[in-house]
């Protein structure tokens, strides 16, 4: 029985990636040529570290991609691969993702992804992004963010697709969806996630002026649920996953998918809509002078 609930309880969005087309035909490359920020090297090492405890059901997703955990097409693929691996594994029933990195948990999508790209690649990255939320969001595992450094845009979306957050107490570090600072948008389902999270007022004040919260004032809008010392991050995502673990599973799954399942359905039927409307914005000549002025201030930061 509890197998049958399990499996009625899946959010049905397996084996995706492949399915679908992307409806650009075209071959170019995006404007901005005179712009030529150095590409990272991809590197073959992992960006992901998972390790499972068989005696407790826990999994520990470590994000391990330098600099900044930045969400690149290759580190979403290794992503959805490790939570497609747990999801089918029935002695994981609790994964806590988070990072190796000292003061980041992600940097969000990777920019130069979206910069200077061809519209297949584009929609390519962006089909990734829609699965590492599908997976994420629609997980019949408890899901818990230990968040143990700055989580912007992206990051934060990966941080309100779980179930519980937990923050290190450090004002330095901030969370939000901070896309309108780019000159991008975030889409329809980044918007119901953080709704689904915060609540409607303050997703729309938040969204609007594009704003990044210290974690103190993070737990005060409820965009996470609980601040601990640095060094007490992981140890009390394991203390509260026991909590998530005592409940059990299928009662959790089903309540789960009650939550979520319209927020998911919206993306699942428009999805090839949604990858289109990302490729025709992001490719846009005003959206890339946006992007490059971005990089061009995280760069001059650091001068
Ligand atoms: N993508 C690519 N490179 C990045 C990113 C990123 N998101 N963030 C930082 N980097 C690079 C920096 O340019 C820098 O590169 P280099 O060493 O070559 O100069 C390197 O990473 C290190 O960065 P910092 O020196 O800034 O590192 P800090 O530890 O000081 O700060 C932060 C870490 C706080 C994470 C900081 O880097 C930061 O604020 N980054 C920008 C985060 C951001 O705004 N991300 C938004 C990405 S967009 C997104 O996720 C959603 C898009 C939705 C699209 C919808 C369109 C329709």
């Amino acid at each position: 029985m509890a197998n049958v609930l399990r499996n009625s309880a899946k959010f049905g969005f397996s084996g995706v990636l492949s399915q679908l087309s992307i409806h650009s035909r075209h071959g170019r490359e995006c404007v901005s040529p005179c712009f030529s920020l150095q590409q990272r090297n991809s590197s073959t090492s992992p960006k992901i570290k998972v390790d499972l405890d068989n005696s407790t059901g826990v999994a520990v997703l470590r994000m391990q991609s330098p600099p900044v955990n930045s969400l690149s097409l290759d580190f979403l693929t290794e992503f959805c691969i490790n939570l497609e691996k747990l999801e089918m594994d029935k002695s994981c029933r609790g994964l806590i993702i988070t990072s190796t990195l000292s003061k980041v948990f992600s940097a969000g999508l990777d920019i130069m992804e979206m910069y200077g790209k061809s519209p297949e690649r584009c929609g390519e990255f962006w089909k990734a992004v829609q699965e590492m939320w599908l997976k994420l969001y629609g997980s019949n595992m408890a899901t818990i963010a230990a968040i143990n450094g700055s989580s912007p845009a992206g990051g934060c979306l990966m941080s309100i697709g779980c179930d519980y957050r937990i923050m290190a107490d450090n004002p330095r570090y901030s969370i939000g969806l901070n896309e309108t600072q780019l000159g991008i948008v975030a889409p329809f389902w980044f918007k119901d996630t953080l709704v689904n999270t915060v609540g409607n007022r303050a997703a729309e004040l938040s969204l609007e002026l594009g704003l990044l919260y210290s974690a103190p004032d993070a737990l005060k809008i409820g965009l996470v649920d609980q601040l601990v010392p640095e060094d007490q991050v992981l140890s009390t995502a394991q203390d509260t996953m026991s909590k998530w673990l005592a409940v059990p599973d299928h009662a959790r799954q089903i309540t789960k998918s009650m939550m979520r399942k319209q927020t998911i359905d919206k993306l699942l039927s428009n999805r090839e809509a949604d990858i289109t409307n990302f490729v025709s914005f992001i490719t846009k000549d005003s959206i890339q002078r946006s992007l490059r002025m971005y990089l061009e201030m995280l760069k001059s930061r650091k001068a």
